[in-house]
């Protein structure tokens, strides 16, 4: 369908047509990124899942190859689902998924390059073993999904991966750890390695480690190399809860000879604490990236409009700029995610807006001639004055319940309207709020307004977004990637994410523009630092067929 053919992004990465879903065995081989996802090579919903296959040298342009496995054995006859990638110290590729059997049970199953020779990795083995692992008594055939990677354990030469389910009552989330030395024979590791009450099925875990001390923290850890909270590396856990559709994280300590990971803060474990992002991001995945030795985490951004629309466009779903993953060393308590500095080879026309002050209650359009494809980067200031001025206790802010971009405090909502058209009959708004609280200290909220995002009616809009650390003597600062239908936000350097779907129906092509806004009503506020790019395509297309 033409009409929404302005949807399609720009930068992001989408399949060509049809529905795709989480990120699966990212993995860096011979010379190339390599990205598999869920896919319905059928269709614009879910159903049909098979593994989609792209490839890249930079992460930022992308080559389709042929669909990578499809569900042709009694064990993955109801699809093949989410898995990851291990390399091995020797080379070897090993690929774990999860199969939904012809009896619609839960397995994992083992797969491997038929030519490892292949750069590409255009052709897929399935083990002969297969499946490897079916559901463990009290678990439940439909709760035993999405193994992660593997790491060593060196303490009795094997390798070990977390499995994700939920309990008899399915209120608590569970994670469970199998371990192995050839990738067939499979042995549960006694206990659990974690559980919290209250939330559900636990989806897509993510395991991995962080460096917190020192140079280390600079770099990603390699999940292979995952030793017992040496050189002070923190685990992270992650699990993607069924319940809500968020991708919730914790830090915490690693004990592998106890089989246990417990949180660094009890009131801020997995599920009930820190999410990766506070808008539309799920089944999330990381890997260990060699080159450039980072971890980069990959998350799917599915669509906020209807399945009719989406039926209509012949596609659904976008995969997130790839974030780096860093321990956060100035505040100790999170982690930081960045889109990977390759992304700004698309950067192109850099226009300098900083300096400009908006009073209260007002606000500024910023010239920029094509707006629907930007990366934004700023830096916002409040007067001191209007600081200490304030002492009213604004204690009860949050994001969801009070008012969004529209309402008015003492010193807030400002920020930016994107996508917005002349009249701001739609605008998407990225923005603090900066409250006081009882004890007198400020706290700084970060948040985004699907509200007023689009006239057209079949859409979740929301607004979103949570409270971020701000450090004494930090600026407030924001980043922003905008592609046609999707906008990605990050805080104070990628504390805080929040990444939106919007469907503007004004606002598109040349008619969309971007706003600075100050709704405070007690401070101007300055934009210290304000840039701007346009972002150029990258034209992402199918690898060239062969002669
Ligand atoms: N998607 C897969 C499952 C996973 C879910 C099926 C998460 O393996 O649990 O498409 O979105």
């Amino acid at each position: 369908n033409a009409m929404l053919q302005w949807q399609r992004t720009a930068f992001h990465f989408q399949p060509e047509k049809n529905w795709m879903n989480d990120p699966n065995g990212p993995v860096y081989y011979m010379g190339w990124y390599h990205l598999f996802y869920q896919y319905n090579p059928d269709s614009a919903v879910w159903g049909n899942i098979t593994w989609g296959h792209a490839v890249s040298r930079d992460l930022v342009h992308w080559l389709h190859l042929p669909l990578a496995m499809v569900p042709d054995q009694w064990y993955d006859a109801n699809g093949v689902w989410t898995g990851s990638a291990t390399v091995l110290p020797d080379g070897r590729l090993i690929m774990l998924y999860t199969g939904a059997t012809v009896d619609a049970v839960q397995v994992q199953n083992l797969a491997f390059p038929a030519d490892p020779s292949d750069p590409l990795l255009r052709s897929w083995s399935k083990s002969d073993s297969n499946p490897v692992l079916t559901p463990p008594s009290g678990v439940g055939p439909a709760d035993f999904r999405d193994p992660t990677t593997a790491w060593y354990d060196p303490s009795d030469d094997t390798w070990r991966i977390v499995i994700g389910s939920k309990d008899d009552d399915g209120h608590t989330g569970t994670s469970m750890v199998f371990r192995t030395r050839d990738f067939i024979r499979w042995e549960l590791v006694p206990g659990l390695l974690h559980q919290v009450a209250g939330t559900g099925m636990w989806e897509c875990i993510d395991f991995y480690p962080v460096a917190t001390g020192g140079n280390a923290a600079k770099h990603g850890v390699d999940t292979a190399a995952t030793a017992n909270g040496d050189d002070g590396v923190r685990h992270v856990l992650k699990a993607s809860m069924d319940d809500d559709r968020h991708d919730y994280y914790a830090l915490g300590l690693y004990d592998a000879a106890q089989n246990v990971w417990v949180p660094d803060e009890p009131d801020m474990d997995v599920g009930i604490g820190l999410r990766y992002d506070w808008g539309k991001f799920y089944a999330s995945k990381t890997f260990y990236d060699p080159v450039k030795k980072r971890r980069l985490l990959w998350g799917w951004i599915g669509e906020t409009d209807s399945e009719h629309a989406d039926i209509l466009k012949g596609w659904a779903s976008l995969q997130a700029v790839p974030r780096s993953v860093l321990f956060d060393v100035k505040t100790g308590s999170n982690l930081i995610q960045w889109p990977v500095e390759e992304i700004e080879s698309l950067r192109m026309n850099r226009t300098d807006f900083s300096g400009i002050t908006i009073d209260t209650g007002s606000f500024f359009r910023l010239n920029i001639q094509k707006a629907t494809q930007l990366d934004i980067v700023a830096e916002f200031e409040i007067p001191k004055e209007a600081l200490e001025a304030v002492n009213e206790a604004d204690i009860g802010y949050n994001c969801s319940t009070s008012g969004g971009a529209a309402g008015r405090g003492a010193l807030g909502p400002f920020g930016l309207l994107v996508l917005a058209d002349k009249k701001l009959t739609e605008q998407t708004a990225v923005y603090f709020y900066v409250s006081r609280k009882a004890d007198g200290g400020l706290k700084t909220h970060f948040c985004q307004d699907e509200v007023r995002s689009s006239k057209a009616n079949d859409i979740v809009k929301r607004v979103v977004g949570s409270s971020v650390p701000v450090l004494d003597g930090e600026t407030l600062s924001l980043r922003i990637l905008v592609d046609h239908s999707i906008v990605e936000s990050f805080a104070q350097g990628g504390r805080s994410c929040i990444t939106s779907r919007v469907y503007p129906t004004e606002a598109i092509y040349n008619a969309a523009g971007v706003y600075l806004f100050n709704n405070a009503t007690n401070a101007p506020v300055t934009a210290k630092t304000l840039t701007v790019w346009e972002m150029s395509s990258s034209f992402n297309q199918p690898y060239p067929a062969e002669a």
